[in-house]
């Protein structure tokens, strides 16, 4: 059976959602961050790079959301939710995902994580206080020319969803006036709206 690593608030709540979603069976294995689960030997056997989630499958360890997404997609189906025959439409949700992964998540790392990069106080502060302004251009891309709605692609569910979902829980810590942002709201609306969804969170704080 699939074993996923989990931790609260985390980023790998897309990976359980999508499982949820396409009804796999799983061991969800939660990582207590306040204890700093993470870095212990036992886990950075599994994960070396000490982060959530991972997938442990019968073939290996998977790392990495945009890893994981796309395997569970087109590991369980149905197609639609990557739609990996579709050239273009794949490289879309890729280009999406990847966007997410490399940019979103990144610049909201710097609010809690900026030891990652720098050591000294002043700089940690000055990170910090670029957050609200960085995640609010990132994310207004996002609102303006991506978010088709309902769903990320517009009428499909796919693997984008769940990712920008659990990406959008983050945005008010984060200093994001989400008032302004309505097509995300009633995004995450209609996330919530799913059995999946729920299940998903009841596993997490
Ligand atoms: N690019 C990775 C990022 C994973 C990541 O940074 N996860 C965070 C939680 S959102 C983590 O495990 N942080 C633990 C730490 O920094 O100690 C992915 O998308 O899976």
């Amino acid at each position: 059976m699939l074993k996923i690593f989990i931790a609260n608030g985390s980023i790998s709540l897309a990976s359980l959602i999508l499982l949820e979603e396409v009804g796999a069976q799983y061991e969800a294995m939660l990582i207590d961050f306040s204890r700093d689960e993470q870095r212990q030997n036992a886990y950075l056997e599994i994960n070396p790079k000490g982060r959530v989630p991972s997938l442990v499958t019968e073939e290996g360890v998977l790392t990495e959301t945009c890893a994981i997404l796309v395997y569970i997609a087109q590991r369980f189906g149905p197609e639609y939710l990557a739609s990996m025959g579709d050239p273009f439409l794949f490289g879309r949700i890729q280009e999406f995902n990847s966007y997410l992964a490399s940019t979103v998540h990144v610049a909201h790392a710097h609010r809690l994580r900026g030891t990652r990069w720098v050591s000294d106080i002043a700089s940690l502060e000055a990170m910090q206080e670029k957050v609200p302004e960085v995640m609010t251009q990132a994310v207004t891309l996002v609102e303006d020319e991506w978010l088709q709605g309902p769903w990320v692609m517009g009428e499909t569910y796919t693997i984008c969803d769940p990712y920008l979902f659990t990406i959008s829980r983050w945005l008010e810590d984060d200093g994001v006036d989400t008032g302004k942002l309505p097509r995300i709201l009633e995004h995450r609306r209609c996330m919530m709206a799913r059995t999946a969804t729920q299940c998903a969170l009841s596993q997490m704080n």
